[in-house]
């Protein structure tokens, strides 16, 4: 670090470096705890961002810490080509916690999409008796599942294709949420629907009451996969362990990602039964880091937490008891407020980055997403009287 840098110097060096593909905040965070963020000024703010739900636990998490530390000083990375301690005892553990029978690791949440979307492929050419390169894939409009080439290929905002063509083509775009739009759009080339469960970047769209059940009872009688993006969802977000839940579905293939490792390390991983996950034959996918002891170790403690704090149910209790008192909020601007759990979303009829900029002033770290929705996901240990704190941050701001 140059001596006594401030923020001015840090942000110049990070843009005349930098690739320019974030508008970040100009904020210089120098530490973080729990729901707290601290800037280089001994300024302190309350995240409600979470990292973009990669700290559910909170940041810092003191037990994930100690795993960390201590994992570290014994084996970080030895490579699949290996066996190693962890990398089992992983596998028992998410495959308990999701229900599912088998477990393909990977680090970043695009490449558990890219990896989901070949085994569908796989599954559709070997099992279903799709003719060869002819298989489709239906998802939903404004969804977000990655950056990778082949996932924005069926991203439906124009901005992340553009430019980067030519794309992958395999994929069918329908309404989020709409359910004759699946069933219309179902040919006998298809193998898989994949959705988030609630969008996220699209705005926290939750879809109607029923539409997840609807879908995998469609799914299941057209011989197509249902496949299950809960890299944001995921993890007690939504005030269950996965966001399926609340429909009792149960997806062909989970996707996992971001708070999997609570914020220190990239660690998804993609989840079926043998019937699909076996369709893999060694040499057919992997990734350097996949599987990693270090992932794994810190992957453990992290679903640990989740349980052994109940911060999915922590989730739902303080989630309900803010979204109510957001909907006493009374400002003409305020088109909607929706979510589920701690995934909360108020939308304006008008920019939302102003009331971020203001919210900030007051210490509070929200993001906008979709110019004019203002997203609320503070990491899922908030209690209480910081739920309260934030309330009345974002009520003087919409009292303004
Ligand atoms: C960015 C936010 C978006 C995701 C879902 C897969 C991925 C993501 C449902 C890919 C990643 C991140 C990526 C980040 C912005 C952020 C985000 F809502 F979380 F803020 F985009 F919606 N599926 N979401 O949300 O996982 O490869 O990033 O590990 O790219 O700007 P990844």
């Amino acid at each position: 670090m140059l001596k006594n840098m401030c923020s001015e110097d840090y942000i110049k060096l990070e843009d005349e470096i930098g690739a320019q593909t974030y508008s970040p905040l100009n904020l210089i965070i120098e530490r973080a705890e729990g729901i707290w963020l601290y800037d280089i000024n001994g300024n302190k703010y309350l995240d409600c961002t979470s990292a973009f739900s990669s700290v559910n636990q909170g940041h810092c998490h003191p037990g994930l810490l100690e795993v960390f530390i201590k994992q570290a000083g014994e084996m970080t990375q030895i490579s699949r080509a290996l066996r190693n301690t962890q990398l089992p005892l992983f596998f028992k553990e998410i495959t308990a916690i999701t229900g599912k029978e088998k477990v393909l690791p990977m680090n970043t949440g695009a490449e558990g999409v890219e990896t989901a979307i070949k085994l569908a492929r796989k599954w559709a050419y070997t099992v279903k008796g799709i003719e060869k390169d002819k298989a489709e894939i239906i998802v939903c409009e404004r969804n977000f599942h990655g950056r990778t080439t082949t996932v924005i290929s069926f991203s439906s905002n124009e901005a992340y294709k553009d430019n980067f063509g030519p794309l992958t083509p395999g994929f069918k775009i329908i309404p989020f949420g709409d359910i004759k739009a699946l069933e219309n759009a179902i040919t006998p080339n298809t193998c898989a629907f994949l959705t988030e469960p609630i969008q996220g970047e699209g705005g926290v769209q939750v879809p109607p009451e029923g539409f997840l059940k609807q879908a995998e009872n469609l799914c299941r009688e057209n011989n197509v996969l249902l496949m299950l993006d809960e890299i944001q969802t995921g993890w007690g977000r939504t005030g269950k362990m996965f966001a399926h839940q609340y429909e009792n579905v149960d997806p062909d293939v989970l996707i996992v990602g971001k708070s999997l490792s609570g914020g220190f390390y990239p660690v998804s991983a993609v989840l079926a039964d043998s019937k699909i996950m076996d369709l893999f034959k060694p040499g057919e996918h992997g990734s350097t880091f996949a599987g990693n002891p270090l992932g794994c170790a810190v992957a453990r403690k992290a679903m640990e937490v989740l349980q052994e704090e109940n911060l999915a149910e922590n989730a739902a209790t303080q989630g309900d008891y803010l979204m109510e008192k957001l909907k006493t909020v009374n400002n003409p601007h305020i088109k909607e407020v929706r979510g589920k759990g701690l995934f909360i979303a108020i939308e304006l009829d008008e920019p939302a980055r102003p009331y971020c900029d203001k919210l900030l002033e007051k210490g509070v770290i929200c993001k906008e997403t979709q110019k004019n929705i203002i997203r609320i996901a503070p990491p899922l240990i908030i209690t209480r009287e910081q739920v309260d704190f934030l309330f009345t941050n974002l009520q003087d701001v919409f009292n303004r």
